[in-house]
């Protein structure tokens, strides 16, 4: 009987919920992988954009009101949101609706991501919903949204904000918090030099997971203030959350398990985070199940046959160990290790590819040696190139991340992008 009531009033706060997704940031970090792309539209995960990890989390928890605030270079996100996302049936009172930068308020683009949500202040008051849920568009977890409203609404916050515990040194690039027994935030620091760690725990720190639940009024009463403000740079991490903190409830929601441990949750906002992240899927028990039928990823890919092996002309096999090779692949003769293979890519005979990243369609002529390289989508390897053994000829032709010494190649480093127009 207890079940039964959780789940209606679960159901019941999910439907009066408008989900507004967060996906107009430049995602500087992952170099020339944004350079024509917004970091939500990078591909993930052999057929996924990353921003469908938090629209899938939106639709398995049953928020089906959800807006997505493009502006940076979001021509491939927009394209993808039409094909992958119009399924939703607004007759029934569900929706993915694409909010770009338009200057509706005066002639500025968004300049913040409060300012994001102020500038559709009109079109979000016609929804009428009773919470909004702030939502970033760049992080790959799985995570069921209902709980935290829950928490929202019986603990009578005015904002529940998503935190996870994450290392004092990453707590540097993060919003971060002090909580007091009831989880009531006491302190919020917008990237901190000096995290406060969390008592007991002298190497950690509590961070934002840049995850807001409002109750309406409040939010738009807050986004009129702020608007106000000449000295603010109109942010939540930066001026919302922080000037709220003192003279509101504000409460903090643990992204933890039943025992208490950190769920999944990853930035991918550096090539190496993207890189570690992608490998991951390649483990025997990665942290992120894409399996779980009860919470399935949705995305869009075009209608394509399944991967295909074959022998090289001297009878060696194409072969694949500890990979995700996507539809559309055909892989000749090729040796792949460790390695994630997007939609549609050629690898041809005698080339050897391990702990890469393959966006997709991508081709690998014949006689390739690969490692430790992330692959953008429609590159095309001449045959006989080796990437990843020799750092510095890797940097003469392609981006290497100073720190991880991860190869970026693109397109446009062969000078090939009129191939994708
Ligand atoms: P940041 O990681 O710095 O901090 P931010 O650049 O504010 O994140 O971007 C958050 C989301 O908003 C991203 O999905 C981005 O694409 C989008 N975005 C950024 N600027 C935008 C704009 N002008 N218009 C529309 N969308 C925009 C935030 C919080 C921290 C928190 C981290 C968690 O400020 O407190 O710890 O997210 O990653
Ligand atoms: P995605 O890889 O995200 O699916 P596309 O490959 O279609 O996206 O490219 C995104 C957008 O950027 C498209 O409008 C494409 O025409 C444009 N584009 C890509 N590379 C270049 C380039 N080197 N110069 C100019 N425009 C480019």
């Amino acid at each position: 009987m207890k079940y039964y009531c959780e789940t209606k009033t679960a159901n019941d706060l999910t439907r009066k919920t408008l989900a507004l997704v967060l996906a107009g940031g430049e995602g500087s970090r992952l170099k020339d992988l944004t350079k024509w792309r917004a970091k939500p539209a990078v591909p993930f995960g052999g057929k996924y954009r990353i921003i469908d990890f938090v629209l899938s989390n939106c639709v398995n928890s049953g928020i089906r009101k959800i807006g997505v605030l493009t502006q940076y270079k979001a021509h491939s996100l927009i394209r993808h949101i039409q094909r992958a996302w119009s399924f939703m049936r607004y007759e029934v009172g569900e929706f993915v609706e694409l909010l770009p930068a338009q200057q509706r308020i005066d002639k500025q683009w968004y300049k913040g991501t409060a300012d994001a949500l102020y500038q559709n202040l009109d079109i979000l008051r016609r929804h009428t919903p009773e919470y909004v849920m702030v939502l970033g568009g760049d992080h790959i977890y799985s995570m069921d949204y209902s709980k935290m409203l829950l928490q929202h609404a019986n603990s009578g916050a005015d904002v529940t904000i998503g935190c996870i515990e994450v290392s004092l040194k990453e707590a540097r690039g993060f919003g971060v918090m002090s909580v007091d027994e009831t989880f009531k935030i006491t302190k919020f620091t917008e990237k901190p030099a000096n995290p406060d760690s969390i008592p007991n725990k002298p190497d950690k720190a509590m961070a934002s997971m840049g995850i807001y639940i409002f109750s309406t009024e409040f939010l738009f009463q807050k986004l009129i203030e702020d608007s106000d403000n000449p000295e603010s740079s109109r942010d939540f991490g930066k001026d919302i959350i922080p000037s709220i903190i003192k003279e509101w409830n504000v409460q903090a929601f643990p992204f933890v398990d039943q025992n208490g441990k950190p769920e999944y949750w990853r930035d991918v906002g550096t090539i190496e985070s993207y890189w570690r992240a992608s490998l991951d899927l390649c483990s025997i028990k990665p942290d992120l199940n894409l399996y779980n039928q009860d919470w399935p990823i949705w995305t869009y890919q075009a209608q394509m046959p399944p991967a295909k092996f074959t022998f090289d002309d001297e009878g060696r096999r194409g072969q694949a160990i500890d990979s995700l090779i996507a539809g559309g692949c055909i892989i000749s003769g090729a040796k792949i290790k460790r390695s994630i293979v997007g939609s549609g890519s050629r690898i041809h005979s005698y080339s050897h590819i391990k702990d890469s990243v393959l966006l997709s369609r991508v081709v690998i002529g014949r006689s390739c040696r690969i490692q430790n390289a992330v692959i953008d989508k429609g590159t095309e390897i001449p045959a006989g190139t080796i990437i990843g053994e020799n750092r510095e000829d890797d940097e003469k032709r392609f981006y290497v991340e100073p720190e991880s010494g991860i190869v970026l190649v693109t397109p446009d480093m062969f000078g090939q992008w009129l191939h994708r127009l």
